[in-house]
């Protein structure tokens, strides 16, 4: 049995989302993270990488979002949600596994440089440096969504699933917006509104209530 391992408002809740999509049976079981905001120590305990999501599947025990929705559809999806190297929109779909990565490490280095004293040449240069790259990932995101209905093309898949967190949940904890990115707006109004989405926010998203 797939089991899901939920950290309370954390990009684990793409996995539920997923699993939703595909119809597969799994098991949620939540963790609540420290008053710190940290992981708690039976969360640190099942992966060395110790970061959310992770997943055991049997035996195995996997962490790191695209490496585990591209598993679960391969093997337990018959591929679907995901696009064939033979496609012509698989490089589109491979660039868009990323962009979640990508941002959410443009996110954690503000958050650095919000925690120190950010004054002075090397501060100027690094904050510099993590506007130029935001507003390039942000106007290409737009940019595609003016050319594609979904970031993989035609079709809703995993690239959709790895980017919505970026989207949705980390401006509620000061990453940028989207009001300024008309397509990226009706792209996010599109894909939340479908039932799997809404199903996994009710049982995992970030205004859910973890079970007593
Ligand atoms: N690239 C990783 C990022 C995982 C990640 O940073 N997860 C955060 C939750 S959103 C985490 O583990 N935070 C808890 C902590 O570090 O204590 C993935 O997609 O799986």
């Amino acid at each position: 049995m797939l089991i899901i391992h939920h950290l309370g408002v954390s990009q684990s809740d793409r996995i539920v989302w997923l699993a939703e999509e595909l119809g597969l049976p799994y098991q949620l079981k939540w963790y609540r993270r420290q008053e710190n905001g940290l992981m708690p120590a039976d969360y640190l305990a099942l992966h060395p990488a110790s970061t959310a999501p992770v997943i055991t599947d049997g035996d195995l025990v996997m962490a790191e979002s695209t490496a585990i929705v591209e598993y679960l559809c391969h093997r337990h999806g018959g591929g679907r949600l995901t696009v064939h190297p033979d496609q012509p929109d698989y490089p589109h779909y491979l660039y868009w596994l990323q962009f979640n990565n990508n941002i959410m490490g443009l996110f954690l280095g503000r958050m650095g440089l919000n925690a120190g004293p950010a004054t002075g040449p090397e501060a100027e240069r690094v904050a510099g440096l993590i506007a130029r790259r935001e507003a390039g990932y942000y106007g290409y995101l737009e940019k595609r969504l003016g050319d594609a209905p979904y970031l993989g093309g035609a079709e809703f898949t995993c690239a959709d699933i790895m980017s919505m967190f970026t989207l949705t949940s980390l401006p509620l904890f000061g990453g940028r917006g989207i009001e300024d990115l008309p397509n990226t707006q009706a792209y996010v109004q599109r894909v939340t509104s479908r039932p799997a989405y809404v199903k996994a926010m009710a049982l995992a998203g970030p205004a859910a209530t973890p079970p007593a």
